[in-house]
């Protein structure tokens, strides 16, 4: 098999999500390359040389352009923080890198659209990771709602919430500052839900909602590892939502409702969506991941209900690939199965969804959430980029 080297921008918690799964994509999937774990790239030499001996990586540069220059390297990962996406993206395309871009796409929504423009010029990959579309439960939601087993669709219903900022105490990480982040939970988690229910119903056309920050202050951030920080005793503004709460109407004509907040206690990554069509109903959560709820209104009589499914037989999505039936699947593994289908499309020359159109389609829901709660009106993501083609 034919190699591919990876350099991956990130060490944190995606930065060991993503080179988790590039250790592990071809030891449990037909890919058509095997990945080498080229070099790992941070701006603090201590940390990123301990995350290159810990994850995996063979090497460490300094500076994320190093990566680009390096004839070893042909996929350029991006797992760093929402402000550094756009710049990375555009300098690895110009230099004809494949490239794997962490959810959300960007920032902005003008950064999403020069993203874009950039992908479309370039001949190489242009993927963004929304992994949960990879879940085998919520792939066989895709089968179950293109195969038309729900029948019409006319709801979709998603909660994405999650505690670990519920502590004022917890510092003022960069997840808390709009010029490192975009956004809050619209960007952070929201920005899930809404690829999620493009992916599964199509293109959002309106929506009308709130952003709410109830912590405004928290203890600036002495030191932080992903999601577990210590704070110090100076407080800085957090300038981001905590919370977001949104309707929308999709272009097929079903509604939806959307909820995400980081403050909900007791919830750790409760990323939930429920669809209800005209024959049926499913539903899937993320702390319940290998698990999909289902009711069919042609099941007979006396013996209706929603009944669940362990998607974990050879013949789910992904699942033949790894254990036998009942021997379940985790979070990291959504990634493996990003991962290798991006090999695949490399090897195919085609981006696999969610492509950059698609991530830049989430930005435009999510530009319009802020200028609704902005405004307290409707409003329309502007798709103008794909409307165009331009
Ligand atoms: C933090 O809220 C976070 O790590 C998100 O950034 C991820 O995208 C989500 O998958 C899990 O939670």
């Amino acid at each position: 098999m034919q190699d591919i080297g990876v350099g991956l921008v990130g060490y944190k918690f995606m930065g060991r999500a993503h080179s988790n799964a590039w250790r592990q994509v071809s030891r449990f999937f037909d890919v058509p390359y095997h990945p080498r774990l080229r070099a790992i790239a941070g701006r603090d030499e201590n940390a990123v040389k301990a995350a290159a001996e810990s994850l995996g990586w063979e090497s460490y540069e300094t500076d994320w352009r190093r990566l680009l220059e390096r004839d070893d390297i042909q996929v350029i990962d991006i797992s760093s923080p929402g402000q550094s996406h756009r710049e990375i993206a555009l300098a690895a395309l110009a230099a004809r890198k494949h490239v794997l871009c962490e959810k959300p796409l960007a920032n902005t929504l003008a950064e999403a659209s020069e993203m874009l423009a950039a992908a479309r010029q370039a001949s190489t990959v242009a993927m963004v990771n929304f992994n949960y579309r990879r879940a085998p439960a919520v792939a066989l939601a895709k089968q179950l709602v293109d195969g038309g087993r729900l029948g019409q669709i006319r709801h979709w219903r998603s909660a994405y919430l999650q505690d670990w900022i519920v502590d004022p105490e917890f510092p003022l990480a960069w997840r808390l500052q709009k010029d490192l982040a975009g956004s809050g939970a619209l960007g952070d988690i929201a920005a899930h839900s809404i690829d999620l229910a493009h992916h599964l119903l199509g293109p959002i056309t309106e929506v009308i909602g709130t952003l709410d920050t109830f912590i405004r202050e928290r203890p600036v951030e002495a030191s932080s590892t992903g999601l577990t920080a210590t704070g110090g005793t100076e407080k800085g503004e957090v300038t981001v939502d905590d919370s977001t709460t949104f309707l929308a109407r999709f272009g097929s004509g079903a509604t939806g409702t959307f909820e995400a907040t980081r403050l909900a206690p007791g919830r750790r990554n409760y990323n939930s969506f429920e669809i209800n069509g005209s024959d049926g109903s499913l539903i899937f959560n993320m702390e319940r991941m290998n698990e999909l709820e289902v009711y069919f209104a042609d099941d007979p009589p006396g013996l209706q209900g929603f009944r669940t499914i362990l998607v974990t037989e050879a013949d789910h999505p992904y699942a033949g690939a790894w254990w036998p039936p009942g021997h379940i699947l985790g979070y990291e593994h959504t990634f493996v199965h990003t991962v290798k289908d991006f090999l695949d499309g490399v090897a195919q020359g085609q981006t696999p969804a969610p492509t950059f159109e698609d991530g830049y389609r989430c930005q435009a829901v999510l530009d319009a959430v802020e200028r609704s709660a902005q405004q307290r009106a409707w409003t329309q993501p502007d798709y103008k980029m794909i409307n165009s083609g331009a």
